[in-house]
């Protein structure tokens, strides 16, 4: 099975189709590799003033998304698909997204997002109709329309025929899990800086050496926690000391 449609729930639908419909994800859109639909639970009340949120029991600040209109919406987004589902609400509480997250969601055939506004939903909601929460990690934005389009952007990039034959090599290939290598353009000079000269070169052994070595050596940097979970092999080791031995 492959993913072949979003359904987003959320109180802003102009916003996330609006930011879908550039770049990588627009094109899958138009190309109908993957389908993007919108349910706002403002639609699913029935008072007159289209009530979706409602005070914390308990007291305090701020408001709470009310059960039955998200509820109402996700039952409508499921039955406008047959096939494997998942119901995915994006909230800080919820598990950090990473790759394999992403990754394991593309067998699915539809994943519902459901995007919170105000202080969150009410917890029933999360309980009793979302199958996962997740979270884009440890900071605060104001809701989870930007988090649903991030998870949409980062599961269309890993559909079949979406990127171009040489990006989809790119995602399996032995540098994934490190820092990418640094990249220059024209002019090969800028002030005081130059491009470095394996580049300039036309050894091709020479230059995919350098950029494992400058990867390696970015990832040990900037991002040990990386390298702990990942094995490197010997010439990976030897390029690494070599980069740290360089340093000095
Ligand atoms: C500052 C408000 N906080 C009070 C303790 C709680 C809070 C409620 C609602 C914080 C953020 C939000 C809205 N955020 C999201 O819907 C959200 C989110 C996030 O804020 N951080 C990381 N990932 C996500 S996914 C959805």
């Amino acid at each position: 099975m492959v993913l072949t449609r979003f359904d987003v729930v959320t109180l802003f639908p102009e916003m996330v189709t609006a930011a879908a419909s550039y770049g990588v994800t627009g094109r899958a859109i138009e190309r109908n590799i993957v389908s993007l639909s919108v349910w706002n639970p403002r639609d699913y009340t029935h008072d007159r003033h289209r009530t979706v949120d409602d005070r914390p029991y308990g007291g305090g600040p701020g408001m709470v998304m009310k059960y039955q209109p998200l509820h109402d919406a996700v039952i409508d987004a499921k039955q406008a698909h047959s096939g494997a589902s998942k119901v995915v609400c994006l909230s800080p509480q919820g598990k950090p997204l990473t790759q394999a997250l992403l990754k394991e969601a593309c067998q699915l055939s539809q994943l519902v997002l459901v995007a919170g506004r105000y202080e969150g939903m009410d917890e029933r909601f999360v309980d009793l109709d979302c199958d996962e929460e997740w979270s884009l990690g440890d900071y605060v934005i104001s809701g989870g329309e930007l988090a649903a389009l991030i998870v949409i952007d980062a599961i269309t990039r890993l559909l079949p025929g979406v990127l171009g034959d040489a990006e989809s090599a790119q995602q399996d290939s032995y540098m994934a899990g490190l820092l990418d290598c640094p990249h220059y353009t024209r002019p090969e000079q800028i002030n005081d800086r130059a491009v470095p000269d394996v580049l300039m070169g036309g050894n091709h052994a020479d230059i995919t050496r350098w950029r494992m070595k400058q990867a390696l050596g970015r990832t040990w940097q900037r991002r040990p926690d990386l390298l702990k979970n990942k094995n490197l092999d010997a010439d990976q080791e030897k390029l690494l000391k070599e980069f740290i031995v360089e340093l000095n």
